[in-house]
C-alpha cells in the first residue's frame, strides 16, 4: 500500500544561518570548524573549495538538456532500480516526491554503459560526469581529513581511505523539481497527469524527510530554494541556494565511525511554485564489503561503542528494506545491559 507523504510542518521552520565554512582559512582553525558544523548541524556550506566553475557547468548543463526531452526520451534511462531515470518514485517501498532524477553509480564502466541511454553524444557527458565527480571526490577526502585532524584521529586519512578505494560504492543523483502549483493552477504542474496531487499538500514535497546512509555527501544545487536541513532540536531551516558554492552534510555511516559525535542530518526539499530547482549530490561510500565501526579514537571506557560493526552492503541492505523516513541506524544499535535485561525479563517462560 502506498501511504500518503506526511503534511509538511511550517511552523517549526525558523529562519537561521548555516554555518559557512572557508576552505582556504588558517587549518587548525579550519579543523575546528568543521568539526563544530559536524556536530551542531551535520550540515554547513563550503567556500572557496577550489572546484572550477566550468566542471559545474558542464555536468549541470547535461542534467538540464536531460530533463528538456519528451518523457519517452527520458523513460529510456530508466527505470531507476535503483540506477538510471525515476519519476516521483523514490526507492523500492512506495515512497513518493514530486520530483524526476538520474541516479548513478560513481564506476566509471557503468557510467560508460549507462550514457548511451542517457543521450546522443555519450562521450560528452561521461567526460562531464566523470570530472564532476573526480572533483566532488577529492572536496569529500580533504574535508574528511580535515575531520579526522580535528578529532585527533591519529591517521589523518583513516576516513578518507574509505572513500578512495576504486572498489568503492559512491553514487551520483540528479534532482529534478519542476514548479508545483499550489491548488487553482494547476497547469504550471508538469505532473498535470496526477491532478489528485493538487488537491492536498503532498505536491508540496519534492524530496520527503530523511537522512542520507553514505559517509557524506556533497550538494550543489541551481539558484532556486527547496532544501530544508532539520537541527537536532527538530526546527527545519531552509537553506537559501547558492550555485557557486557546495552544501555538506554528514551521512549516517560517518554518525557511526564518531560513536554518534556527529549526527547526520536530517533533510528534505519542499516544490517551489515559479522555478525549476535542480540538484546535484555525490554521495561518499565506501566498497560493499568494508566494515563499518567507531574509529577507536572515539571509544573510551566512558564513551563505550554505541554501533555495532556492519559491512555497508548490510547497512544499504537494511536502507532499501525500509522506507526513505525511517531511521535505519536504530537497527544497528548495541543493545545496553540494561535493555537486555529488560528483555530477557519480559521474554522469560
Ligand atoms: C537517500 C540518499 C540517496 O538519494 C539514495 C536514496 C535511495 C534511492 O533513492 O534509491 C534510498 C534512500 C537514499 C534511503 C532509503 C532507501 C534508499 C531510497 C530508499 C527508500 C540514492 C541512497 O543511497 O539512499
Amino acid at each position: 500500500m502506498v501511504v500518503p507523504s506526511p503534511m509538511i510542518r511550517t511552523k517549526k521552520t525558523k529562519a537561521v544561518g548555516i554555518p559557512t565554512i572557508d576552505l582556504s582559512m588558517e587549518r587548525s582553525e579550519l579543523r575546528e570548524q568543521v568539526v563544530k558544523a559536524c556536530e551542531e548541524y551535520g550540515f554547513f556550506k563550503v567556500v572557496n573549495h577550489g572546484v572550477p566553475r566550468e566542471v559545474i557547468s558542464r555536468i549541470g548543463e547535461e542534467g538540464v538538456q536531460f530533463f528538456a526531452k519528451p518523457t519517452s526520451e527520458k523513460c529510456k534511462a530508466g527505470p531507476a532500480t535503483p540506477f538510471g531515470y525515476g519519476c516521483r518514485n523514490i526507492g523500492p517501498n512506495g515512497d513518493m516526491g514530486n520530483l524526476e532524477y538520474l541516479l548513478l553509480h560513481t564506476n566509471p564502466v557503468f557510467i560508460s554503459e549507462r550514457c548511451k541511454t542517457i543521450t546522443n553524444d555519450p562521450t560528452k557527458f561521461s567526460c562531464a560526469v566523470n570530472d564532476y565527480m573526480e572533483a566532488a571526490k577529492e572536496l569529500v577526502c580533504e574535508i574528511l581529513e580535515l575531520v579526522a585532524e580535528g578529532l585527533w584521529v591519529p591517521n589523518k586519512f583513516s576516513l578518507s581511505n574509505l572513500i578512495r578505494d576504486t572498489q568503492g560504492d559512491s553514487l551520483f543523483r540528479i534532482n529534478h523539481y519542476p514548479p508545483v502549483s499550489q491548488k487553482g493552477n494547476k497547469n504550471r504542474n508538469i505532473f498535470k497527469d496526477d491532478s489528485k496531487e493538487c488537491d492536498n499538500n503532498s505536491n508540496k514535497i519534492g524530496f520527503g524527510e530523511h537522512s542520507d546512509p553514505q559517509i557524506l555527501t556533497i550538494l550543489w544545487s541551481n539558484n532556486v530554494s527547496g532544501l530544508q536541513i532539520s537541527t537536532h532540536d527538530g526546527l527545519w531551516i531552509p537553506v537559501p541556494p547558492d550555485s557557486n558554492e557546495f552544501f555538506v552534510m554528514v551521512g549516517d555511516v560517518l554518525e557511526v565511525l564518531t560513536n554518534g559525535r556527529f549526527r547526520s542530518v536530517r533533510h528534505r526539499a519542499v516544490t517551489n511554485t515559479m522555478n525549476t530547482r535542480m540538484s546535484m549530490m555525490y554521495f561518499a561510500a565506501p566498497p560493499l564489503n568494508w566494515w563499518i565501526a567507531p574509529l577507536p579514537k572515539m571509544v573510551t571506557a566512558q564513551n563505550p561503542s554505541v554501533y555495532k560493526p556492519f559491512t555497508w552492503a548490510q547497512y544499504k541492505q537494511a536502507a532499501y528494506s525500509l522506507r526513505l523516513g525511517d531511521s535505519r541506524l536504530d537497527l544497528f544499535k548495541v543493545q545496553h545491559q540494561q535493555h537486555q535485561d529488560s528483555h530477557q525479563e519480559h521474554h522469560s517462560p
